[in-house]
């Protein structure tokens, strides 16, 4: 077991192994390597090493007939992989004495490489702290996904807008995947079926082949390790070869592209997918190349199937994996010959689902015609398995024909077939054993809301699994600073896998030496911002001030543009000397806007428009700073997260279904500003109301200003900070030259309807940001409440969200 232990005498033989490694994978002389070499053979070093740990995981697995799970998901947001490599081979000290003087460091060979950014958020990065803990834990688990060309756009700014380019994250190959030359299964498009009783022939009209490339993701103090499989799309060998041969190239490379596009590029989520056919087939692609691979494992480890819910659990990562629930009753019985019923057994027992988000345009829903036409077997499978639910719900309900309308897998779109419409959650919750949400209030809301028939139905399905965040890179590799001084405190290195154990810093929170060791650790960690800050835009931040921090998704319901007429405010206040005993601010946003949502694009570049004036005024210059970081994704993450102060997490409640930000910013030591949403509310209750900055409506005073009809023009003539702040977005202050820029932000406030609810939060908002600056005026007092922050974090390690779905969902047992 290597247990992050470290032998430096090794650093000599890694050394010479690193720069042997050179020549054969880069051919370069070590005496003229740059960075990028090093990092190429460095990670050859430790490439082989996770090579070894796979091959002998998978053999204990296959000889204990390990009951394994699979984690389906269309988004893995990696980041680098190197860091972490290092850290769970136990290389990392011995890698840092490796590199240095006369040559780069290992941090600047660290930063070659390039984000592994296959995800658009929350999710995408969930699925990735996920299977860091499903390796640790030692489950036997896999995750299956799409390996995007492109994955999440890089972001740049110009004249303070969104500009999106494409990134091609792998370039031609990546040093950390491991091509499966004879691992590809066939998966079919279009077509007829022709009926054979229970089971039917599918004549497809397509075909491409999936190719899998495994990426090892290594658990931290064991050295078991999970798989990330992910598939790419190659047209079939005949196609290609066929029209090559005739010498028709064009014909050929048009096929290649009809094919191949199917992995090309991460669809981003800013609408619904409805009626986008390349997502629907991107979806089935890679469900059903796993579920093939999964079959295909366990025929060969058993021979049958009728072991196989004993044997196998399948996760689905939100709906957009849905459609395995008819793709296994397609394999089971038209492949293998198993009655419907013991397969439609099977598949219950089997599969499980996580729901993500509440917010109607976010459900899933294909239309029936369209799925009909790509998938033809597929519809007839979800046709039949929703009569049979139907015809379960009217033995329980009899007659209740709404009920049954509302249940329904498929919205029969007023009787057009033209408009009839597949729900995929409502499939996922018929075909699977367990639901959940992703934090209480959220799992609440799930069966009192969206779910709430099925949840009378089902009870016992519905469950709740609050999200968590792996503590190895959102701490230990983060914060190197905060974890040496935890590893001196705690006097143990075992809270990167027991994060619990952070409950015993809660005495040092009155220990005066701890707090001046602890704020040193934040100010180098501000430090290390600044100068990032510094190089990229030329904008000096204070280490001394405030860092207030917003950094997500640019979305409406996050309101990025509540914090922005806080901002305002408090210019307009420090300007008329009404702003009182203030500390000194830089309040920091990073966050991308889908590229097709323009109220979003609009609060970037209003945040932008407000710095520039905001920042050039030598009135306030000393007292507020606005900066917008961007490119946010994950190592910007790992960047930002240890340097807070102020965690901003104030979506509208009821909206945000967890958020893990909101965690990896709280174990960082930074003190939240947030509403009852999501999983604030439990990180409330874990670091203490007295920790935690909890301000505005809660879901009930939501759904009831709602209710009563929300009036923000009685907001906005009211209260003459908030008037005032408004009126200068809207009368060109910070688009001098271009009035009307912001018109519709103004209008989406004031005319059509504040569907978020900004005006009714923003005084207790701006009143609550007030007693932030008290507090950080009495650096004690605010040392102490950071330092109860982190010890109250425990609960929100993955490991132990892991533990849970192990126990409760997938019945498998952890290390
Ligand atoms: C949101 C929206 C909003 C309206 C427009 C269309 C659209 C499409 C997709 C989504 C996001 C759906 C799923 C998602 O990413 N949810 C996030 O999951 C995180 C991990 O559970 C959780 O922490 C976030 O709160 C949740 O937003």
């Amino acid at each position: 077991m290597t247990d992050f232990a470290h032998c430096p005498s090794d650093s000599e033989q890694l050394r010479s192994e690193i720069l042997h490694k050179m020549l054969g994978t880069v051919a370069a002389e070590p005496s003229r390597a740059t960075k990028a070499d090093l990092y190429q053979s460095l990670s050859q070093v430790a490439r082989e090493r996770l090579a070894l740990r796979w091959v002998e995981t998978q053999n204990d697995d296959r000889a204990n007939h390990a009951r394994r799970v699979y984690y389906l998901s269309m988004e893995f947001l990696i980041g680098r992989a190197m860091n972490n490599a290092l850290s769970a081979l136990g290389l990392r000290e011995t890698a840092e004495a490796a590199f240095g003087e006369p040559g780069p460091s290992l941090d600047e060979v660290i930063e070659c490489e390039p984000d592994a950014a296959l995800g658009n958020g929350g999710l995408g990065r969930l699925a990735a702290c996920f299977l860091d803990s499903m390796a640790t834990l030692g489950i036997p688990s896999w995750g299956y996904g799409v390996r995007y060309e492109y994955g999440m756009f890089a972001q740049s700014i110009v004249n303070g807008c969104q500009v999106e380019k494409p990134e091609a994250w792998v370039q031609d190959r990546s040093p950390w995947e491991f091509p499966r030359a004879n691992k590809h299964h066939t998966v079919r498009f279009g077509g007829t079926c022709e009926h054979h009783g229970e089971w039917a022939e599918w004549h497809a009209a397509d075909s491409v082949e999936a190719k899998a490339f495994d990426y090892v993701i290594p658990g931290h103090g064991t050295e078991r390790v999970s798989t990330l499989r992910l598939w790419k799309a190659a047209a079939p060998a005949e196609i290609d070869l066929g029209a090559f041969n005739t010498g028709d190239y064009q014909r050929a490379a048009e096929f290649k592209n009809r094919f191949e596009n199917i992995s090309w590029v991460l669809y981003p989520n800013d609408s619904t997918s409805a009626g986008r056919e390349l997502r629907l087939r991107q979806e089935y692609f890679f469900v059903s190349a796993s579920l093939q691979d999964i079959l295909e494992r366990h025929e060969s480890e058993y021979g049958t199937f009728t072991n196989l819910a004993e044997k196998i659990a399948i996760h689905l990562n939100d709906t957009h994996p849905a459609i395995g629930v008819a793709e296994l009753m397609r394999l089971l019985v038209d492949e293998h010959g198993m009655a419907w019923a013991d397969a439609w057994d099977q598949c219950r027992r089997i599969f499980s689902y996580t729901n993500h988000t509440l917010m109607p345009e976010a459900l899933e829903t294909w239309k029936v015609t369209l799925i009909q036409r790509v998938l033809p077997r597929h519809i007839l499978i979800i046709y039949r398995i929703n009569q049979e639910f139907i015809d379960e719900v009217l033995r329980v309900y009899p007659g209740d024909m709404d009920l049954v309308r509302r249940v329904s897998l498929i919205d029969d779109g007023n009787g057009h077939d033209k408009d009839k419409r597949v729900r995929m959650a409502h499939l996922c919750i018929v075909g699977s054993h367990r639901v959940n949400g992703v934090s209480q209030l959220h799992s609440d809301l799930m069966v009192q809301t969206i779910f709430a028939d099925f949840a009378r139905l089902y009870p016992e399905r519905f469950h709740n699994k609050t999200n968590g965040i792996t503590p190895r890179r959102w701490l230990a590799q983060a914060n190197p600073a905060l974890s040496a001084l935890l590893d001196e405190r705690l006097g143990t290195r075992e809270w990167r896998l027991h994060l619990d154990r952070l409950a015993e810093l809660r005495p040092s929170a009155d220990d005066v030496g701890f707090r001046a060791a602890f704020l040193a650790a934040k100010r180098g960690n501000k430090l290390r911002l600044a100068n990032y800050v510094a190089r990229e835009l030329n904008i000096r931040l204070d280490p001394d001030s405030l860092f207030d921090v917003q950094v997500k998704r640019i979305h409406e319901y996050k309101r990025q543009l509540l914090n922005v007429l806080h901002v305002i405010t408090r210019y307009n206040a420090l300007l008329d000397g009404t702003a009182g005993d203030v500390a000194p601010r830089s309040v920091i946003f990073a966050g991308k806007a889908a590229s097709s949502y323009h109220m979003a694009k609009q609060v970037i570049r209003l945040i932008h428009d407000v710095a520039s004036v905001v920042n050039s005024d030598p009135r306030t210059r000393d007292l507020l700073q606005v900066v917008f970081i961007p490119n946010y994704g994950v190592s910007v993450a790992e960047l930002i997260m240890p340097a807070a102060n102020l965690s901003e997490q104030i979506s509208t409640a009821g909206t945000e279904a967890s958020g893990t930000g909101n965690m990896k910013l709280s174990l960082n030591g930074a003190l939240t500003i947030g509403t009852e949403d999501g999983a604030n509310i439990e990180i409330r209750d874990n670091v203490g109301a007295d920790n935690i900055f909890i301000f505005g409506n809660n879901t009930a005073q939501v759904n009831a200003i709602r209710a009563a009809g929300h009036q923000p023009m009685d907001f906005y003539n009211n209260d003459p900070a908030l008037k005032e702040a408004l009126d200068r977005i809207d009368s060109g202050f910070f688009s001098p030259g271009e009035r009307p820029r912001y018109h519709d932000i103004f209008n989406s406030l004031l005319h059509y309807g504040d569907h978020y609810l900004l005006l009714a939060d923003y005084a207790d908002y701006v009143a609550t940001q007030k007693r932030v600056d008290a507090l950080y005026l009495t650096p004690d007092e605010w040392q102490r409440k950071a330092i109860l922050n982190v010890a109250g974090m425990g609960p929100f390690s993955a490991d132990r969200t892991i533990r849970d779905y192990a126990s409760d969902t997938w019945n498998i047992s952890t290390l």
